[in-house]
C-alpha cells in the first residue's frame, strides 16, 4: 500500500556519442507529473510517497489545511473563529502544546470570556477533549458551556450557525481534562454490513457532524485558562477533493451529487421522483462517481437534512424510500448495465429498504475494506422521494490508497539534454521501498514524433 519512489532514472545513449541520465527526484521534479489531488506528497528526501488515510484523528491539528468560502470573511481556513477576549493568545488552544494557553482578560465582561474554533470542514467526530492548565497562574475554567455546530448556516447573508449546547458544568469544575462524548440525540443508526468487524459496541454510536466549537465561561474566576482543545474524528474523509480529482454522472432526478463530497454542510444534492413508475434507471434516480484512484474503503456515512434545517426549506423528506450502493475497483467488464460511460464490474455493497420508515437521517454503514474507485448509487424506485436533500456522503479508509496512477509530462529527451538530437533509451530504473504485497509498475512509451499523442 505504501510506496516510496526516491528517484526514477532514464539512462540515455545519444547514438553512441555520450550517455546521460534523466532523474526525477525532489519537489520540483515531481511537480511536473500529473498526480491525483491530495493522494501523494514529497518526503524529506525528495521521495514521492502516498498519503495515508488515518482513523481516530485530531481534527483540530490539521484544521488549517481546510478552507471554504464564507459569507462575511471571504475564503477562510480552519482555526480560531473568534476570541472575544485576548485574541492575541487564542491560537494557543490549538497549537498542540499543553503548556501554552489562552486566558481571557479579567477586565473584560463575562460575556466576552468566549472562544470559538472552526475545523475548516465538517467532521464526523466522536468526542471533544478540553485540557486546562493547573498551576498558580492558570487554573481550569470553573463554570462553562461547550457548544457545537455542524457549520450549516441559518442566514443567507452571513455566517450565522446554530450552536447546540453539548456540555454544561453542573458544579464548579476542578478537573484539568474534560472529555465530551458526541452523538446525535435521535434518528441515527449504525449498520454493520459484514460479520466479524472489530467495532466497540460502547463507542460505535458516538458520532456527530461538527465544524464549529464554542466555549463560553458562565462566571469569571481567577486565572481561568484553557490550554488545548481536541476534536477526535472518526478518520480522514477521503470524499474531500473528489470534486477536484474525480467526476460525477447523474440522472435527471438526482442532481448535484458532487455536493455530497465536499465536507461542506452548506451544499447539498437534490433527489426527486419521476412522474410514473419508470424504475430508478429510466426515472433518473441515480448517480455515479469516480474517485480517481482505488481506495480501501470500510465505512461511509450519510447525512440527510431534516425539515427546516439551515436553509433547506421545510418540505423535505428525510432519507427517502430506500437505496442501493454499488462499487467497482475499475475491473473492466463487457457491460455494467448501469447508465455510466464506462463498463466496469460493479458489486453491490448494500441495499437499505425504507430508512424513512425508521425516521433515519444520520446513517453510518461499516464494513470490511472494499477496493473502491467507482461507486454508484440508485434509489430502489423512482417514486416516493418527494424532495430529498442530503449534505454529505463521507467515506473512510483504514490506510493508504490501494492504487494510484501518476503520469509524467511529455519528455523531450533532445531538449532535456540540450542538443536537440534523438536519444535511445538504454534502461529505466527506480529506487523504491515497497511494503509487502504491493508493487510499482512503470510504463513508458517512446517515439521520435514531435507531438505528444495520448492514447
Ligand atoms: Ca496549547
Ligand atoms: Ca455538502
Amino acid at each position: 500500500m505504501r510506496f516510496l519512489v526516491p528517484l526514477v532514472c532514464v539512462a540515455l545513449a545519444a547514438m553512441a556519442v555520450s550517455s546521460e541520465t534523466l532523474t526525477f527526484q525532489g519537489q520540483d521534479a515531481w511537480a511536473t507529473w500529473r498526480v491525483p489531488l491530495g493522494l501523494t506528497e514529497v518526503g524529506e528526501n525528495g521521495q514521492l510517497q502516498l498519503v495515508k488515510f488515518r482513523k481516530d484523528i485530531n481534527a483540530v491539528a490539521d484544521a488549517h489545511r481546510f478552507s471554504y468560502e464564507s459569507k462575511s470573511r471571504g475564503r477562510v481556513a480552519g482555526g480560531v473563529w473568534e476570541a472575544a477576549s485576548n485574541p492575541a493568545d487564542a491560537d494557543n488552544i490549538i497549537d498542540g502544546d499543553l503548556q501554552t494557553f489562552w486566558r481571557p482578560d479579567p477586565a473584560d465582561a463575562v460575556e466576552d470570556w468566549a472562544i470559538e474554533i472552526d475545523l475548516g470542514r465538517a467532521v464526523l467526530a466522536r468526542e471533544i477533549r478540553l485540557v486546562f492548565p493547573d498551576d498558580e497562574d492558570a487554573r481550569p475554567f470553573r463554570q462553562f458551556t461547550v457548544y457545537g455546530s455542524t457549520g450549516t448556516r441559518i442566514s443567507v447573508q452571513d455566517d450565522l450557525v446554530l450552536l447546540d449546547p453539548l456540555f454544561r458544568t453542573t458544579r464548579p469544575n476542578a478537573a484539568s481534562e474534560i472529555v465530551i462524548p458526541l452523538g446525535f440525540a435521535a434518528r441515527d443508526s449504525v449498520f454493520q454490513l459484514d460479520e466479524g468487524l472489530n467495532i466497540d459496541p460502547v463507542t460505535k454510536n458516538n458520532y456527530r457532524v461538527i465544524q464549529r466549537i464554542r466555549i463560553e465561561a458562565e462566571e469569571k474566576t481567577p486565572s481561568a485558562a484553557l490550554a488545548e482543545i481536541e476534536v477526535r474524528g472518526i478518520g480522514d474523509n477521503i470524499s474531500i477533493s473528489t470534486m477536484q480529482r474525480g467526476r460525477f454522472v447523474n440522472g435527471v432526478n438526482s442532481v448535484d451529487p458532487q455536493n455530497l463530497f465536499d465536507a461542506d454542510m452548506n451544499t447539498n444534492n437534490l433527489i426527486g421522483s419521476s412522474y410514473g413508475s419508470l424504475g430508478w434507471k429510466d426515472g433518473g434516480v441515480w448517480f455515479g462517481g469516480d474517485l480517481w484512484a482505488v481506495f480501501f474503503v470500510d465505512e461511509f456515512f450519510l447525512y440527510s437534512f431534516r425539515p427546516d434545517e439551515g436553509l433547506v426549506g421545510f418540505s423535505i423528506r428525510g432519507t427517502g424510500p430506500g437505496h442501493t450502493v454499488l462499487y467497482s475497483d475499475g475491473t473492466h467488464s463487457l457491460s455494467s448495465n448501469l447508465p455510466v460511460p464506462d463498463a466496469f464490474d460493479y458489486t453491490e455493497l448494500l441495499t437499505h429498504i425504507n430508512p424513512n420508515a425508521d425516521r433515519l437521517l444520520y446513517i453510518r454503514y461499516m464494513f470490511k475494506p472494499r477496493k473502491m474507485r467507482y461507486f454508484f448509487w440508485h434509489g430502489i424506485r423512482d417514486t416516493g422521494w418527494g424532495i430529498v436533500k442530503w449534505a454529505e456522503f463521507m467515506l473512510f479508509s483504514p490506510g493508504y490508497p490501494a492504487e494510484v496512477v501518476l503520469h509524467s509530462d511529455f519528455i523531450d529527451l533532445g531538449q532535456t539534454s540540450g542538443d536537440g538530437r534523438p536519444k535511445v533509451i538504454k534502461n529505466l530504473s527506480w529506487d523504491t521501498e515497497l511494503a509487502a504485497g504491493t508493487r510499482l509498475q512503470l510504463r513508458s512509451r517512446s517515439g521520435n514524433a514531435l507531438e505528444p499523442v495520448y492514447t
